[in-house]
C-alpha cells in the first residue's frame, strides 16, 4: 500500500493509506499506518475512525518501542486489538518470548490462539489453530454458557465451538484478553486466519457512513455536522513537530504559488505549523514527518 515515491525509495510507510476489499461476507476497510516514531501523528488520526487494530510485531524483534507508544494510544480510545506475530521464517523467531513480551510490556493478558508448526529443517511451515484447547478451561474470561457446558461433560473437547468463539469475541471486545496469531506475510502463511479473526472477533460496525456533506475546503478536523458518524467524534492530540524547514521564494509569482500550496498542506495535515522568524525574517513550516 505504499505508494509515495517517498515510501517507495525509503521503504516504510510514511502516510496512512485505507484499502477496501471483500473478505468472506465481509468488506473490510483497511487502514495501514506507518510504524516509524517520527509519523505517529498518522498513526492517532487514524484510530479514531477504527473499529479494531491488528497490531503487528516482529517475531524477532518483539515489542518494540514504538509499540509500546501506539499500544498506549489504542488504550486512551479502549480499541479492541488482536495481535499478529508476524517474520515467523526469519532465523530467531521467538513465538513464546514474543508472548511473554507482551504481556509483561503491554500489561495485557494475551490469549494465544495458533501455535506454530516447524518442518523437519526447523523452517517454520504452518500454524496451528488452538482456540478450543489452548488454555483449557482455565481462561478466565469463559462466560457462563461455556462453564456450564463444560460442568455437563466435564470434556472441554465437547464445548460448542460457537460457544468458544463467542465467549473469546465477548473477553476481546471487553479488552480483557488480546487474542494473538501468527504467521509469515510475506509467505503468505496464515493471513487467511487472521482475517477472519478480525471478522470475527472485532466489533464489525453495520451502520452506513452518510457522506452527504462535501466541500472542497473542509479540512482534517473540521466537524461537519451532516456527517453521520458510527463512532464518537474526539479529536486529535497533535504531537509536537519533529522537524522545522526555512521557505524561502526568489520570485513575487512564487510567493503566491507557495501561499496556495501552504494553504492546501495546513487545511490537509493539522500537524503542520507556519510561524514567522521576527529576526531573520523567515517563515518556517513545521511538522511530524
Ligand atoms: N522474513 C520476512 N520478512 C517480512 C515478512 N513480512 C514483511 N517482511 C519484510 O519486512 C520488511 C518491512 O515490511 P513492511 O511491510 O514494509 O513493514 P511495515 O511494518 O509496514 O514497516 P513500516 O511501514 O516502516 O512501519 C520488508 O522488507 C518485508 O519484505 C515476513 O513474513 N517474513
Ligand atoms: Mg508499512
Amino acid at each position: 500500500m505504499d505508494y509515495l515515491p517517498a515510501e517507495r525509495n525509503r521503504g516504510i510507510t510514511i502516510q496512512s493509506a485505507a484499502i477496501t476489499f471483500p473478505w468472506r461476507d465481509y468488506q473490510m476497510n483497511l487502514i495501514d499506518t506507518p510504524g516509524h516514531a517520527d509519523f505517529t501523528f498518522e498513526v492517532e488520526r487514524s484510530l479514531r475512525v477504527l473499529d479494531g487494530a491488528v497490531v503487528i510485531l516482529d517475531a524477532v524483534a518483539g515489542v518494540e518501542a514504538q509499540t509500546e507508544k501506539v499500544w498506549k494510544q489504542a488504550d486512551r480510545r479502549s480499541l479492541p486489538r488482536i495481535i499478529f506475530v508476524n517474520k515467523m521464517d526469519r532465523t530467531g523467531a521467538n513465538f513464546g518470548k514474543t508472548v511473554v513480551e507482551v504481556a509483561a510490556t503491554l500489561q495485557c493478558r494475551p490469549l494465544v490462539l495458533q501455535i506454530p508448526i516447524f518442518a523437519s529443517d526447523d523452517r517454520f511451515h504452518r500454524c496451528l489453530a488452538c482456540s478450543r484447547g489452548f488454555g483449557g478451561i482455565s481462561f478466565p474470561n469463559w462466560t457462563r454458557d461455556v462453564v456450564n457446558a463444560y460442568l455437563d461433560t466435564e470434556d472441554a473437547a465437547k464445548i460448542p465451538a460457537a460457544l468458544i468463539k463467542s465467549s473469546i469475541r465477548k473477553a476481546c471486545l471487553k479488552g480483557s484478553v488480546i487474542p494473538v496469531l501468527l504467521g509469515a506475510s510475506f509467505r503468505n502463511i496464515a493471513v487467511q486466519p487472521l482475517l477472519d479473526a478480525v471478522t470475527n472477533l472485532s466489533s464489525i460496525t453495520t451502520g452506513c457512513l452518510d457522506y452527504s456533506c462535501s466541500s472542497e475546503r473542509s479540512a482534517t478536523r473540521d466537524c461537519c455536522s451532516k456527517i453521520q458518524l458510527p463512532w464518537p467524534s474526539r479529536s486529535i492530540d497533535i504531537p509536537p513537530p519533529v522537524f522545522t524547514v526555512t521557505l524561502e521564494t526568489s520570485t513575487p509569482t512564487e510567493l503566491k504559488a507557495l501561499d496556495v500550496a501552504l494553504d492546501n498542506l495546513l487545511r490537509e495535515d493539522p500537524s503542520l505549523r507556519l510561524s514567522y522568524d521576527e529576526e531573520s525574517g523567515q517563515t518556517l513550516l513545521s511538522g511530524n514527518g
